[in-house]
């Protein structure tokens, strides 16, 4: 057993305690109250859920384990995942240990090549459709539910799904390559490399040789894993592996969350309506032009797709983080100088409109035009790489759930007649 098994080992006992002593001392006291606004209003805000791995702070953005974002660019996905589940960044030799852990699962069953084979190139299958079969086909291979079945002790279910999470880990980028590679016709099937970091290797397998790529991917990994438990991905995984069903299935159900256009699939979404101001202009346009067409697509009763978040009320430090990566890499990019060009108009437009609580942008508003940039084009794709990453952080907050022992989700549901009369017995009509 690797290094990170001895490590939740020695902590999960502390961590049990802890959530005993919560319950304890303060379980039948009144944190929050809810509004019929929320609960019509898809449970905007009202606490419900633990997630420790990471927070959303709305006056700053993504935290993990206490850091913000700007601590971490320069670390690896590995270093978050080691992270996420302890609340320590992994010691050298802990992070190679784990390195070594994930490169020794690495082994696709031939099956899911087989699976993927069915899909036909240049087909109208989504490439998430793809990798979420491809996950889903592979919860044959779990050892949660095999050693559930067998009898395994509720208290050692997080060891297998921590396992199960590994394994999906160090297979999902190899997976996830050959979608590319086949759907989008970039010749065979590329081998994992043992000497790369798993950021690395997802981006040659891809197919990009390319330094600044492998560096472009490393904090693509990091800035996508996480975002604590309320979304639409991490919660569907939480809430699935809640009733017990092993990580495949929850990974493949929070991934179908993320195909989502008002979630992970908004980066395709806004790459899409750049490319076409960019093709509609000829290059780059004005900013009184680009004022015009956010204006028309809002006239058109759409979204501007990398804008708003549901919780976030400035601007998202993972745009901020890429936007910074494109200035010293792409800065002469017309795609990414319209990102820019955006980022200086939308806003201000945004804020004209009242019911919109977040006129800034969020992270799919620039990662798209990096990728772009260095040549992955087919936007279409740009969910899975999300999904890639954000294996990460619904498989660590999978783990911590079982270790903690959380029970089945099950909240209330009310009738509309209910909640008009609860309404009206709190206005004391
Ligand atoms: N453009 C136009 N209208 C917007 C908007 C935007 N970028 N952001 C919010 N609004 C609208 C909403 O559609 C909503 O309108 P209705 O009441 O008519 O339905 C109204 O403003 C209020 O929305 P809100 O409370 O500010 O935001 P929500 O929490 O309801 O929704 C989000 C959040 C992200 C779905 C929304 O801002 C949006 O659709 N943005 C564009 C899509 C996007 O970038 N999604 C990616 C989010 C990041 C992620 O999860 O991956």
């Amino acid at each position: 057993m690797s290094k990170i098994f001895d490590k939740l080992s020695s902590i999960i006992p502390s961590l049990r305690a802890e959530l005993k002593e919560l319950k304890t001392q303060y379980g039948d006291q009144v944190v929050d109250h809810v509004t019929v606004d929320q609960i019509v209003g898809g449970m905007r805000g009202i606490r419900s859920l633990v997630c420790d791995t990471s927070e959303v702070d709305p006056n700053y953005g993504l935290i993990i384990r206490g850091h913000k974002l700007e601590e971490l660019g320069d670390k690896l996905p590995e270093e978050i995942f080691w992270l996420m589940l302890t609340n320590e960044f992994p010691s050298k030799e802990e992070l190679s240990d784990l390195q070594q852990d994930i490169k020794s699962r690495s082994k696709v069953p031939h099956y899911i090549w087989k699976i993927l084979d069915q899909f036909e190139e240049k087909d109208d299958h989504h490439p998430m459709v793809m990798l979420d079969t491809a996950i889903l086909a592979m919860e044959r291979e779990s050892k949660f539910r095999r050693a559930y079945d067998a009898g395994a002790k509720k208290d050692d279910y997080w060891k297998y799904v921590l396992e199960d999470v590994l394994d999906i880990i160090a297979n999902v980028g190899e997976i996830a390559a050959w979608i590319y590679r086949k759907k989008y016709q970039k010749g065979p099937r590329l081998s994992p490399n043992p000497s790369f970091d798993w950021a690395q290797d997802y981006a040659r397998m891809l197919g990009f040789n390319h330094d600044e790529f492998d560096q472009l991917m490393r904090l693509y990994m990091v800035l996508h894993c996480d975002h604590e438990s309320g979304n639409v991905s991490a919660h569907t995984s939480h809430l699935v592996a809640s009733a017990l069903s092993d990580p495949y299935y929850a990974i493949s159900a929070g991934l179908n969350g993320l195909a989502g256009p008002l979630h992970g699939l908004a980066n395709q979404e806004c790459l899409a309506w750049v490319i076409g101001i960019y093709e509609k202009f000829n290059g780059v346009p004005t900013k009184e032009q680009l004022h015009q067409e956010a204006t028309e697509t809002l006239a058109a009763g759409r979204v501007i797709p990398g804008y708003g978040h549901a919780v976030l009320r400035v601007v998202d430090p993972r745009f901020k983080m890429f936007k910074e990566f494109g200035h010293k890499y792409c800065a002469d990019d017309p795609i990414f100088q319209i990102v820019a060009l955006t980022f200086d108009t939308v806003p201000d437009i945004l804020k004209q409109i009242q019911k919109i609580k977040d006129p800034w942008p969020n992270v799919d508003a620039a990662s798209g035009a990096l990728l772009y940039h260095y040549g992955l084009t087919e936007f279409q794709y740009y969910t899975v790489l999300f999904s890639v990453s954000r294996v990460l952080g619904m498989g660590a907050q999978m783990v911590l759930a079982r270790a903690l022992g959380m029970p089945i989700e099950r909240p209330k549901s009310v009738t509309t007649k209910w909640l008009f009369e609860a309404g009206k017995k709190a206005k004391g009509q």
